[in-house]
């Protein structure tokens, strides 16, 4: 097995992006429940996210859902994050609110529908430009909920009309990721259910078309790892949203339903390479907070990130692949559990300690008085999305 020391160089480039819409309050379509000192300006959503960063190290850029993080002034939102010590990362659009696009967007059937959907996503461009951000992050709710409703071919084909309309519009170094799901808010069917359509419809673009895998949008039972190295085997792994799920699209804090997933995801993507440096892979947190406060969470799902890889890292490869040739199945089952079950907390503390970084940054949130902080400053915090 390899020793911590031998792992410290890739844990020591482990960036892990953060969604301004952890820190706003979410919930259900039951309740939302607001939590005290929740923000009530893109601001200060950033000025929590650097906190994680602050605390951890692991987070140095914060991704932004747009409109929901609507400014007048982009680039000066990006002079605001870098004076808190973060950057400004993927642009994601929003297609899924307004009632012009309950029969679709991209895929709508109705010209001048889609036209609005693609000048969204050309103004999402126009504010790469100014963050500087590279990618574009599109999730699509388009899909319909009865069988019959919609022509399933020809939405195909509008997608891949629609998205070359967005992807000719980027610069070179600015990249299109297309995030699938099986299911929601559409319920029969969904345009991009599964990382083959997406694959399907990024390859007809360009080499700056991705995948975006979402751990949290696979049918119970999934084998995501299969799909990691796949995706990662083929070239077009962008970026990933983790959280976790016991049902559906629950959004928990990633590793908290099944931290042996998120091992298993984590070594196919050190095996795939992509934690070389500039695999282009992207890992990012897509998550909401609906009873925990948000920034404690948000600390936890990165450390649980952080944990899991490197676990993952530990993984004796050598040792693996002999016990795979030599056809020992139990051999090699052993050698995967082995890393699984090595307690890489009390090294990844000292690891932080050594990094100038509290060796508990759970604790030394607590501890800060930044909670209180904003709960006695902030009153009407907003909603995460949906609602707001
Ligand atoms: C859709 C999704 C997508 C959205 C986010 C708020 O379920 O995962 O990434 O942008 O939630
Ligand atoms: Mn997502
Ligand atoms: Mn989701």
């Amino acid at each position: 097995m390899p020793t911590f020391a031998d792992i410290t160089p890739v844990l020591d480039r482990l960036a892990i992006e953060v969604p301004s819409w952890a820190y706003g309050n979410s919930g259900t379509r039951f309740k939302v429940f607001a939590t005290p000192g929740t923000p009530r300006t893109p601001q200060e959503k950033i000025a929590d996210a650097a906190q994680v960063h602050r605390l951890t190290g692991l987070a140095p850029s914060v991704a932004l859902h747009i409109p929901w993080d609507e400014v007048d002034d982009y680039a000066s939102l990006g002079r605001f994050a870098a004076d808190h010590g973060v950057a400004l990362g993927t642009i994601n659009s929003n297609t899924f609110q307004d009632d012009e696009y309950k029969l679709g967007s991209l895929t709508h059937h109705d010209p001048a529908v889609r036209r609005r959907a693609i000048d969204h996503h050309l103004a999402c461009v126009d504010i790469m430009d100014a963050t500087g951000s590279r990618d574009l992050k599109i999730w699509l709710a388009d899909g319909s909920n009865y069988p019959g409703q919609a022509d399933l071919r020809a939405r195909q084909d509008r997608l891949h009309e629609s998205l070359s309309e967005i992807y000719a519009r980027l610069s070179d170094e600015q990249r299109l990721v297309l995030e699938y799901k099986f299911f929601e808010p559409a319920f029969y069917h969904t345009d991009v259910p599964d990382w083959g359509t997406s694959f399907v419809q990024v390859s007809a673009l360009g080499e700056r078309a991705m995948v975006c895998l979402d751990t949290g949008h696979h049918a119970p039972g999934t084998n995501i790892e299969f799909i990691v190295a796949q995706l990662l085997r083929l070239g077009r792994l962008g970026s990933f949203d983790f959280n976790s799920r016991f049902y559906a699209d629950d959004d928990l804090i990633v590793g908290a339903a099944d931290p042996f997933q998120l091992f298993r995801i984590m070594v196919e993507v050190v095996r795939g390479g992509g934690l070389d440096e500039g695999s282009g892979v992207a890992l990012m947190l897509d998550q909401c907070h609906n009873i925990e406060d948000k920034i404690p969470g948000q600390i936890r799902s990165v450390l649980n990130v952080q944990e899991m890889t490197a676990r993952a890292l530990l993984l004796d490869r050598d040792a693996l692949g002999a016990a795979q040739e030599a056809g020992d199945v139990l051999a090699a089952n052993a050698v995967f559990m082995d890393a699984f079950y090595a307690d890489v907390r009390p090294a990844l503390a000292e690891h932080r300690v050594a990094r100038g970084l509290p060796a508990d940054p759970m604790a030394a949130y607590a501890a800060s008085g930044y909670q209180q902080q904003i709960a006695a400053d902030r009153v009407g915090g907003q909603q995460a999305g949906w609602g707001a």
